[in-house]
């Protein structure tokens, strides 16, 4: 019985996470044994070269020598005391010092739970229900943001998840990305019902799909206008497209954002926070509640601690060297005859005619064309997210060998992809 065989007798789908079932790409899931760096190596022992990097938090490539023992020394000293410790203080700390508009933070176990009690928050403080969220974007999987969302719904297509209630779904309006006339007659609709908008700064789950210039800045303004706050969902983009995340590459201020993936350093462990005022509602200073066994635990802070320190010390090389490589396979691809979608080192190639600015755009592409070359990297040794609606993550471990190992990667496996197109196309 293989791995997956195994699996799919006690795991809905054999996984634990839709995404990972690679249904996607029309082949079974590879087992992970263990990484290294910029690889993984699977159960039968096939190094790849992995450009998922566990969907985002791995910026310094796997099992980095200073955050594994980091981890092990404070798993010593005891998993989890549901009291506080020290760390918690200091990752707040950490994640104030790159996002000062954090004045206050909160740390929590995954982004999900970030990007939901970001909500629970606006709609506490502003004391109105609705929110706006963009088709395409993904918050996690709490009732109210899957509606119209993307990653994992995308890629088996159920933007709107069973089991949602009706009358939840109802207080979440859905824009297109990259609309801000469709934000504006949302609020207009909408007069005085709305707490916030909650966007993707960079959207990352229909595949990479940067805000177009004013975008961001638009959002902050009619937030302002309408009484709303302004949410990022940094789980993605934070500490990944810049230090600072996308509020500081875009240099736009959210209220409230949520982090995850990155701040973690690859253990479960994300924050939400943002301006004093709004964030002094939180459970036990105010009446928005939100706890957790789990909450800042040792393990994980140390994870955390131990990445934001060496991205804090060596910022000027790391974000340069990650914006360079992006770059470069961006090229790549556009050399193929595919464009890609990118911000610093997160980018999709997509299969369709121009990269796309919105959900509509996105869903377009042609899925299958992705699951030939994506097939195609795999037989290669190169490991990419098995969805076209999903990014490519480079890290600090990605040299400019892997680099040029993945550019000649990409020119045969998008021209064997053609070709395999083409063979079908002639027998049908
Ligand atoms: N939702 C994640 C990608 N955007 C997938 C997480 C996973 O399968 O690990």
């Amino acid at each position: 019985m293989t791995d997956f065989e195994r699996a799919k007798r006690i795991l809905p789908g054999g996984v634990n996470s839709p995404v990972r079932a690679f249904r996607a790409v029309g082949r079974d899931p590879v087992f992970i044994e263990r990484g290294e760096g910029a690889f993984i190596v699977d159960r039968a022992g096939n190094a790849y070269l992995d450009y998922v990097m566990s969907w985002g938090p791995l910026i310094l490539g796997h099992a980095r020598e200073e955050v594994v023992r980091a981890v092990t020394s404070a798993a010593a000293k005891g998993l989890t005391f549901g009291a506080p410790t020290a760390r918690e203080t200091e990752l707040a700390e950490e994640i104030a010092y790159a996002a000062p508009y954090m004045e206050r933070v909160r740390l929590v176990n995954s982004g999900t739970e970030a990007a939901m009690s970001a909500v629970r928050l606006a709609r506490g403080y502003t004391g109105r229900d609705k929110l706006i969220k963009f088709a395409g974007n993904y918050h996690g999987h709490s009732d109210g943001l899957l509606v119209r969302a993307g990653s994992g719904c995308m890629t088996g297509a159920v933007p709107d998840s069973l089991g949602v209630p009706a009358a939840y779904a109802a207080q979440t309006l859905v824009a297109e990305y990259n609309d801000l006339a469709g934000v504006q007659a949302l609020f207009e609709e909408n007069f005085g019902q709305v707490a916030c908008v909650i966007v993707e700064p960079v959207a990352a789950n229909m595949g990479v799909v940067p805000p177009k210039e004013g975008f961001l800045a638009g959002l902050r303004a009619l937030c302002d206008k309408y009484g709303a706050l302004l949410v990022f969902d940094e789980v993605i983009t934070g500490f990944r497209v810049a230090y600072g995340g996308a509020a500081a590459r875009y240099s736009v201020t959210p209220d409230l954002a949520a982090f995850g993936k990155i701040v973690g350093g690859g253990m479960p462990l994300a924050a939400y926070g943002g301006r004093r005022e709004v964030m002094e509602l939180v459970a036990p200073l105010g009446g928005v509640y939100q706890a957790g066994t789990l909450s800042g635990n040792p393990v994980a802070t140390a994870a955390g601690l131990a990445t934001l320190a060496i991205l804090r010390e060596n910022r000027d090389k790391i974000y340069p060297q990650l914006e360079e490589g992006g770059a470069r396979l961006q090229a790549a691809f556009a050399r193929a005859g595919v464009p890609a979608g990118r911000v610093g080192s997160i980018l999709t190639p997509f299969f369709a005619p121009r990269a796309p600015e919105n959900y509509a755009q996105a869903t377009s592409c042609d899925t299958r064309a992705f699951a030939r070359y994506f097939n195609a990297m795999l037989q290669a040794g190169i490991y990419v997210a098995p969805s076209q609606f999903e990014a490519m993550f480079l890290s600090a471990a990605h040299t400019p060998e892997h680099l040029s190992a993945t550019e000649r990667a990409i020119a045969h496996a998008v021209s064997a992809a053609r070709a395999a197109e083409n063979a079908e196309n002639n027998v049908n």
